[in-house]
């Protein structure tokens, strides 16, 4: 067979993988791959061209998120599929399926002094799931099944739990290009191995294990970190925390929707004192997701050490957040909570041969793990924390401070957003403020590895995806202009809305303890910068609203969220200081509201 016609073939086995979404990125290397999907008829019409290599990888991986199967980015050879690392290690770590093809020479000409040529095996190292060479020779017989099987190979571990980017290196001899008269084909009958993901479902020995000693771990804590949403889960877990009254905490990113979960741990935990908190210690902690925002919540959690940590994951390395982790239980979260959350009298002799807890046996109500002290508590340090940012911003005479816009924007959001949050003070604030009730919100952050540099690019991806969706980007001046390239390409996104908050530099380096206290604050750390959203806006078709004072904010909120407006840009000026000054103010009256 010949090379052009097995690259043909990947093209067809995506195809018939489901795999819709595919980015390019133009180069000559990568010539018989951007023909191979350009002329696919599943293809026609849906492909996407961005050219820096950077964003296509966070659109594709934007892209991913939104529809939950794996995105395939093309790339020629060089330092193309090194400008997609940063998105690969982001996927990687926040679980994302990611099909990375990049063309490459052939071997006998690697590291030979010919041009566009770099070490493109294993290219992402430890940072993709896996990694697999293209035969640069598909002649033989064997070495076409082989070409095939690791296509399937490779698509397959994109989408295996934990999900993530697996690289696809594919050296291509010339002629890249088919001639003007000869006929390409995709052989239908090309090799497809399915993967029937497994749902696991937790042994009955186990079940009676976990639910033996639920029962006698005292006070029950479950902390939900990042993850999509999920309403099996979102069900699962309402059930069992209200049979068993055992609190669950979550960020925003945990997508627990309108679940009653204790949301404000950022604010009370950082007020209360340390008897507080220790009343609050729960003996047995649960968790399942991935990374927690809330800093005050991982230390709290690491100092105040439950005596078990079990952690919910159906496979994969598990990290040890709180240094206290004493059980992986290995199961989808929501058939552990499912599974665990009722069960009755019946259920109770046959796990133990006896009957329930005094006290429950008469009245066959479910025995419970977390007093229900323990799940007021946190429930009212929730409660109070609730009220006490109501006072703090209804405060008169407040200075116009990005803190305080970003609160009445995000009470702005329209139904069903699809809301990303920035890295730096946007994630945090708005983890600190939460988010409206009842509006169906879905919340993504580049928590992975919480870089500056995609957030732009994930968020264009997430509006491509999801064009029926309001998506909003709430971000900070440093990584919008880090990622002005996420708007360079020919697709419209008219329910794209980014709320760019420009104090003129990284501004959270005026917040947190350390930089803030150094004399090289402004030049090493903050680092001014002048630009504005003006001159990007014009270039990129976007509409501009920039405001500076609370009323120009409420006017255009409406305006710039209203359908009609198109994709738009929402430039909120603020000055850093001020900035600095309202949340020191807001730590302040954090520690006199709760000591
Ligand atoms: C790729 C990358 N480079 C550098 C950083 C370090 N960093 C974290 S926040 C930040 C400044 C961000 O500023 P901005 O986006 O304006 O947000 P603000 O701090 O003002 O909220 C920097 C440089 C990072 N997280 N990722």
């Amino acid at each position: 067979m010949k090379s052009i016609q097995a690259v043909f073939n990947i093209a067809e086995i995506c195809a018939q993988h489901g795999i819709t979404d595919v980015i390019l990125s133009p180069g000559s290397r990568s010539a018989p791959l951007t023909l191979a999907f350009a002329r696919h008829p599943a293809y026609r019409g849906k492909l996407r061209v961005v050219p820096d290599e950077r964003a296509a990888a966070f659109i594709g991986l934007g892209i991913a998120q939104a529809t939950r199967r794996p995105v395939a980015l093309v790339c020629t050879s060089g330092t193309a599929g090194l400008n997609y690392a940063p998105a690969v290690a982001e996927a990687f770590f926040q679980q994302i399926p990611l099909l990375v093809l990049t063309a490459d020479r052939p071997p006998e000409w690697i590291d030979q002094l010919d041009g566009q040529t770099i070490r493109q095996r294993d290219l992402y190292g430890a940072h993709a799931k896996g990694t697999f060479d293209f035969p640069a020779d598909t002649s033989h017989a064997d070495a076409k099944w082989h070409a095939e099987r690791l296509i399937n190979e490779a698509i397959n571990l994109t989408q295996t739990f934990p999900a993530g980017p697996v690289q696809v290196n594919v050296p291509l001899r010339e002629p890249f290009y088919p001639k003007l008269d000869e006929e390409m084909s995709y052989e239908a009958g090309v090799k497809i191995i399915r993967d029937d993901h497994s749902n696991t479902i937790l042994p009955p020995a186990e079940i009676l294990d976990l639910r033996r000693q639920l029962r006698e771990a005292g006070r029950v804590l479950v902390v939900a970190g990042q993850q999509a949403e999920n309403p099996t889960l979102t069900a699962a877990l309402y059930e069992f925390a209200e049979a068993r009254r055992v609190p669950v905490v979550a960020d925003t990113i945990a997508n627990l929707g309108d679940v009653p979960a204790v949301r404000r741990q950022d604010i009370f935990l950082a007020g209360l004192s340390k008897e507080d908190k220790a009343a609050l210690r729960p003996d047995l902690l649960i968790t399942f997701g991935q990374s927690l925002i809330s800093k005050a919540l991982k230390l709290y959690l690491r100092d105040v050490a439950p005596a078990q940590h079990w952690h919910l994951q159906p496979a994969g390395e598990v990290a040890d957040t709180f240094r206290r982790l004493t059980r992986i239980v290995r199961v989808q979260p929501a058939v552990f909570f499912q599974q665990l959350a009722n069960f009755d009298t019946k259920d109770y002799q046959r796990d133990t041969g006896s009957s329930p807890v005094s006290g429950t046996e008469n009245s066959g109500s479910l025995p419970v793990t977390g007093s229900p002290e323990n799940a007021i508590t946190w429930q009212q340090a929730d409660a109070a924390a609730t009220q006490f940012l109501g006072r703090f911003f209804a405060a008169e005479g407040q200075p116009f401070n990005e803190f305080s816009a970003m609160r009445q924007a995000l009470a702005m959001l329209p139904d069903g957003t699809a809301l990303h949050l920035a890295n730096s003070m946007a994630v945090r604030y708005a983890n600190i403020l939460g988010l409206p009730a009842g509006r169906q919100i879905d919340v993504f952050a580049n928590r992975g590895t919480s870089g500056i540099d995609g957030c732009n690019s994930t968020a264009v991806g997430a509006a491509l995806a999801q064009p029926e969706r309001p998506v909003v980007l709430l971000t900070g001046d440093v990584a919008f202009f880090y990622d002005r390239n996420a708007f360079w390409h020919n697709y419209p996104t008219p329910n794209l809305r980014v709320v760019l908050f420009n104090n003129h530099g990284g501004g959270i380096f005026r917040l947190i303890d350390g930089p803030r206290q150094q004399p090289e604050l402004d030049e090493f750390f903050e680092t001014t910068q002048a630009l504005t959203a003006e001159s990007l806006c014009r270039d990129f078709k976007l509409r501009y609203l920039p405001v500076s004072s609370v009323e120009e904010l409420a006017t255009a909120l409406p305006v710039f969220f209203a359908v009609e407006s198109g994709a738009a840009v929402l430039e909120i000026f603020t000055d850093s200081k001020t900035n600095a000054a309202f949340f020191e103010a807001y730590r302040k009256a954090v520690k006199q509201a709760f000591s």
